[in-house]
């Protein structure tokens, strides 16, 4: 067996149906006896989280009685165990077997935040992605094609399934909880992760298949564009230099949702949040959004 440090797999669902216990049964495929996986049911109506831990003794299922997210979901997940690595996996996903020890090793190194896993889709597993990257000032993020077969830095990683130590969650506070319903939590934590001088980093050789949204499938966490926007803006207050921040204002000023999604950042602990981000980060927003993004540009 391996000296790894153990493992929880946080896994926030909202009404997944079937997809859930098919996750979480693939999930326990790669992990050991010593491993857990907790569920965080966010207010699920459907009952798919009910009957979870008959299916193994190393999954247990905590449950919110309201809706609060899959950024809060995740960390209300991560505070359940004390395992010194945690996964946050999506609950309509399959990995492959040796899943666990192969994204695990990088996360060894000096200096590694997160790894992250090729992810291709579900019902077309040719169609894949290799991290992402910031596009554009509106904080647009772009899938990236392949550029190695060892493991190897990315900007962002999908936050589909995304791992990271204890030690790194616990410094960085985790994901922001101030994000709300879904959208910009991963993109967030691993922005804040590069400029504290953590590197997130793609493994080529795990494939993790996922459900994307487009599609007929089960609403999970639905889009709501007013909810993102507010994500989208406090991000930009969290992260952003003026400039940059002027850049993404610009983006944003004409759509119909921006005044009360402002409003709503600015009724918020986001400037708390801006002024110990930017204490406490390593470098720049320039460096991050210009230097380490560039060189991945594909146009
Ligand atoms: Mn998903």
């Amino acid at each position: 067996m391996t000296d790894r440090p153990r493992i929880t797999v946080v896994v926030p669902t909202h009404n997944e149906g079937d997809n859930l216990a098919r996750a979480v049964t693939s999930l326990l495929t790669g992990l050991d006896e010593r491993d857990q996986v907790v569920v965080v049911d966010d207010a699920s109506t459907d009952g798919s989280a009910d009957a979870l831990e008959t299916i193994d003794e190393r999954v247990a299922v905590v449950r919110n009685e309201t809706r609060i997210g899959v950024a809060a979901s995740r960390n209300t997940g991560a505070a359940c165990t004390d395992t010194g690595i945690l996964f946050f996996s999506d609950a309509h996903v399959t990995v492959p077997q040796g899943w666990a020890a192969a994204l695990a090793e990088p996360l060894a190194m000096e200096r590694t935040g997160a790894v992250g896993p090729v992810l291709a889709s579900m019902h077309a597993p040719d169609i894949q992605g290799w991290g992402l990257r910031f596009c554009d000032d509106a904080t647009n993020l772009e899938w990236l094609p392949p550029r190695g077969r060892t493991a190897y830095p990315v900007p962002v990683l999908p936050g589909a399934f995304i791992g990271v130590s204890r030690a790194v969650f616990e410094e960085t506070g985790g994901f922001d909880w101030g994000m709300k319903a879904y959208g910009m939590e991963d993109p967030e934590f691993c922005t804040h992760l590069w400029l504290r001088g953590y590197s997130c980093v793609l493994v080529p050789s795990v494939t993790v298949k996922h459900l994307f949204r487009e599609g007929n499938h089960l609403p999970a966490y639905q889009l709501d564009w007013s909810a993102s926007l507010v994500n989208v803006l406090r991000f930009g207050v969290v992260h952003m230099g003026r400039q940059r921040l002027a850049r993404l204002v610009a983006s944003y000023v004409a759509d119909p949702a921006f005044p009360q999604a402002l409003a709503a950042v600015f009724d918020s602990d986001a400037l708390h949040r801006r002024d110990w981000v930017q204490a406490s980060r390593a470098y720049s927003d320039d460096w991050y959004f210009d230097v380490c993004n560039r060189p991945f540009a594909t146009g």
